[in-house]
Formats: C-alpha cells, sequence, structure tokens
C-alpha cells in the first residue's frame, strides 16, 4: 500500500471514507483501466463459439504460435493485462492439467509438450504486463459435470492454475453454466443449481488463499462484477457499489448490474467485457468485421469514462497470433488515445474554490490539477455542495473533461455541473451524476479563460483527486 491508499486511516483531519470502500487489491486493479481478453482454444480450429465437448485434442495445433508477439500486440494497444481462457467451456485445458487428458498433452502442437499458460503468463511476465486467467465452470467435456465429484476436479484445476503461473491479477468466473454437452459420451443435458452447484464462499477462498492480491470477477463479483451485457457499455450513472448479496455467477439483474446500487452494502466495480470482432474466438469470416479505432474509442468513452473497466478481447488466430487487422486497429485507438491524454489544458491553472478542509495546505484545490490521484481536494464536512474555479492565463479550448473521486474515501459525488465563462457570465455547458474512478464528459468545442465545476449533490464532503481537460 502506498501513502494515498493509507491516508484516510492515519490521516485525522481526512473525512470518513462514505459507504463502501475498495479494497487494496481493488484500488490496484482501479489503475489498469483497459486490460485484453485472450480466447483461444479447440474452438479457434473448429470455428465455433461454444465447442461441445468432444473435440479432438489433435485439433488444436497452431502452427506459428508466438506469446511475444500477441503481448506485443496488446502491449501497443495500451493493454495493462491479458486473460486467458485456461479452459473454456468445451473443456479443453491450454495447459498439461494433471487431473485430465482433455488437454495440449494430447496435441500435436509442440508435440504435445506445449502449455499455453505458462507461454503467455511468462510472455507478460516478461514485459511487464498483468496476467489474470479465466476457467469456465461449465465443462461440456467431464463426465462428472453437474455431480459433486467435478467440483473438487474444478478445484484442482483452479490450485493448479494459481500455483504455477506467476502472480494473476484476476480470476475469471463465467455465469454461463450447464446445458447440453459430451460429458464423457453421455451427451445429454444437464443443470445444476447456479447459486448451490460450486459453493463459491469454499470455491473463492482457494483464491484468496493462493493469490490474495488477484480480483475475483463473476457476474456478481466479490471483487468486481459484470456489466451485464457483452457491448462493453456501462450505465450511466455507473455506481461502483452494489448490494452484493443479491448476486451470484450465472444470477443476475441485468440493470442493476449496469448502473450499480447506491450506496450499496459493497463497493464492487464493473468491468465492460467485449471483443474486437463479433465473435469471441477467431473466425477468419470476421477478417473484415474488425472495429475500428473509433469504434474502440467510443468504448473507452463508455466503459472507463463511466468509472468501469474495459476488458477488451483478442482473439488470436489459426497461427497462434493476433492478426494484422485487430493488431492496427487497437493500435491507432491507442495512438488517438494517448495523444489526446497527453496534453492537459488543466495543468498550469491558477485553481481556487469557495472551501478548503480545514484550510489545510493538504486538501487544497490544486491537488485536483497536479495529475496525482494521491492526492485531492476536499471541503469541511459541512460543505457538501462546493465550487471549483479554474482561471487560465490565456482562455483555453477543450472538448473533454475528465474527473476522478479519490477512491479510498468512497464514492461520494452524485450530481455535478461544469460552466464556462463567457460574455462577463457563467454557462453551464455539462452535468453528470456518478464519477468514482474516472468520469469523461464529451461536450461541443468550449474556449474560456475560467471554468467552474459544481458539485450540485453529494451525502458528505466531496473528495476530488482530478480534473483534467482535453481536446480530442
Ligand atoms: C460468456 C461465454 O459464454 C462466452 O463464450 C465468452 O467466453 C464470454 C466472455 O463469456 O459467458
Amino acid at each position: 500500500m502506498n501513502a494515498k491508499t493509507r491516508s484516510p486511516v492515519t490521516d485525522r483531519d481526512a473525512p470518513r471514507p462514505y459507504g463502501p470502500v475498495p479494497t487494496a487489491r481493488q484500488l490496484k486493479w482501479h489503475a489498469l483501466e483497459v486490460y485484453g481478453f485472450i480466447h483461444f482454444t479447440v474452438n479457434t480450429f473448429t470455428d465455433k463459439e461454444w465447442g461441445f465437448g468432444d473435440e479432438d485434442p489433435a485439433v488444436f495445433n497452431p502452427l506459428d504460435f508466438d506469446a511475444d508477439s500477441i503481448v506485443e500486440a496488446a502491449q501497443a494497444g495500451g493493454l495493462a493485462g491479458l486473460i486467458l481462457t485456461c479452459k473454456h467451456h468445451d473443456g479443453f485445458c491450454l495447459w498439461p492439467s494433471r487431473f485430465t487428458e482433455h488437454s495440449v498433452k494430447h496435441s500435436p502442437w509442440q508435440n504435445g509438450k506445449g502449455d499455453v499458460v505458462k507461454a503467455l503468463s511468462e510472455a507478460c511476465a516478461r514485459r511487464g504486463i498483468a496476467f489474470g486467467a479465466y476457467l469456465s465452470p461449465w465443462d461440456r467435456n467431464h463426465p462428472a459435470y453437474g455431480r459433486p465429484e467435478y467440483v473438487a476436479y474444478y478445484r484442482n484445476q483452479l490450485r493448479e492454475l494459481l500455483a504455477n503461473y506467476g502472480p494473476l491479477f484476476e480470476v475469471w468466473f463465467d455465469g454461463a453454466n450447464g446445458g447440453d454437452g459430451y460429458y464423457g459420451g453421455a451427451r445429454e443435458k444437464r443443470e445444476i443449481d447456479r447459486r448451490t452447484y460450486y459453493d463459491w464462499e469454499n470455491t473463492w477462498q482457494i483464491v484468496r488463499d493462493l493469490q490474495p492480491e488477484a480480483c475475483m470477477f463473476s457476474d456478481g463479483g466479490p471483487d468486481v462484477r459484470w456489466i451485464g451485457n457483452e457491448d462493453g457499455i456501462a450505465g450511466d450513472p455507473c455506481w461502483a457499489t452494489l448490494n452484493r448479496d443479491q448476486f451470484a455467477p450465472g444470477q443476475w439483474d441485468i440493470a442493476l448490474l449496469n448502473g450499480g446500487q447506491r450506496p450499496g452494502t459493497h463497493w464492487l466495480p464493473a468491468e465492460c467485457d467485449v471483443s474486437i470482432r463479433p465473435g469471441w474466438f477467431y473466425h477468419a469470416a470476421e477478417d473484415d468485421r474488425v472495429k475500428s479505432p473509433e469504434a474502440l474509442l467510443e468504448l473507452f468513452y463508455q466503459s472507463v469514462g463511466r468509472g468501469s473497466a474495459l476488458l477488451l478481447n483478442l482473439p488470436p488466430d489459426r497461427r497462434g497470433r493476433i492478426h494484422e487487422r485487430d493488431a492496427v486497429s487497437l493500435r491507432t485507438f491507442r495512438r488517438r488515445l494517448n495523444d489526446m491524454l497527453a496534453g492537459d489544458l488543466a495543468r498550469g491553472a491558477r485553481v481556487s474554490a469557495d472551501n478548503t478542509r480545514g484550510n489545510l495546505a493538504k486538501f487544497s484545490p490544486a491537488n485536483a490539477t497536479d495529475g496525482r490521484r494521491d492526492t485531492y481536494w476536499c471541503t469541511d464536512d459541512a460543505v457538501t455542495t462546493p465550487e471549483l474555479i479554474l482561471n487560465f492565463a490565456q482562455a483555453v479550448a477543450f472538448n473533454v473533461v475528465s474527473l476522478r473521486e479519490y477512491l479510498p474515501l468512497g464514492q461520494r459525488v452524485e450530481a455535478l455541473a461544469l460552466d464556462a465563462w463567457e460574455q462577463g457570465q457563467w454557462r453551464e455547458f455539462a452535468s453528470a451524476a456518478s464519477v468514482g474512478s474516472r468520469r469523461l464528459i464529451r461536450c461541443n468545442l468550449v474556449t474560456t479563460p475560467k471554468l467552474r465545476l459544481r458539485i450540485t449533490r453529494a451525502p458528505v464532503a466531496p473528495a476530488i483527486s482530478d480534473l483534467s481537460l482535453f481536446r480530442a
């Protein structure tokens, strides 16, 4: 933990946290913002989205697999981590699991000696990005799926992944569960009780024990929640809090996941998962349907810009590499985004506020424009709807406003408005509700010598760590 995450506890001048607050592992996760999904398995070779579970391991044979080139493409796109489908619903394991024969052990790829999980996790570590694991709870191959023995098998596999592949930043539990499958030759339909079958509390405990830093994703957390769609779009507003106990993997209320619940019982921020192509797995027929850099930017605004994270899927092709079109689109998206983010027009502004907590320098209005997430402007407890004014030496022209709250103190702001100084008076040009980890507000080009942020509703004194201005 750095000084920032400690300060609310050790700083007796700071306001008390409001509502649920993020854990240390969630705070680290919030800093990632954009990371990637790698969907790769037998489906890549059978041209399917969901394998039935009867695939011959021999079909898995990438001819030019190169984990470093996958990570390189991801990094050029600014992805801060990669989550690999170590086992999808078909049950085929991308690592030589001790607990099944249905794996890369029986593929011609690298003469059955290959391990995709090892190769990709090591490439991520070498290049300094985070690695995460997806392990499908549903297994259409395993003969015991639906019976208690399968849960023991699932946990064994989870332990293998948690123990042998270095630190994981996220473990992904898919809510798609039960239905028809091969099931060791039975070829039947098996339903399970989504709430009770996996005994999630105890399954999750394995992750806590072996990888205490990892965030766990499922429809309802416990650390990161699903956004409720696979289009990559968060609700507006999207609160980082939820009444967690109403949810379980495969058990959800889409609208509540999409918007969150206020004030909520738990800090449970959302992750927006979406593929760069229509499908999650690679299909040559979709080569001309790769999302454009503009479409990716739009997704960034609608996910990260609403306080969520963007989990963007990049499916390796049959070579075992990211297709050039995907790589170019992703790289171009990142270049445009970075060009914009490099030019924060709020830096250097003279900042003032109608209230500063205890008149203390450590809560100064200038903290909102210093480009740091560990400093913040804050007011006295009684002042919940303050104003912050930025004065520029020369008029600035912007069309994107970025705001962040200081997360260790919880999500405090419930409504805000932005005004520009025009012809001797203030004109409101934008408003928003939730802020949280980040709020991006797009507007028509505003040219002004002064900007005013008004917090118009908050149950407690707001704590604003960032206000930046960009020209897109
Ligand atoms: C879904 C799965 O059924 C899809 O195949 C994909 O893995 C997606 C990310 O999650 O629930």
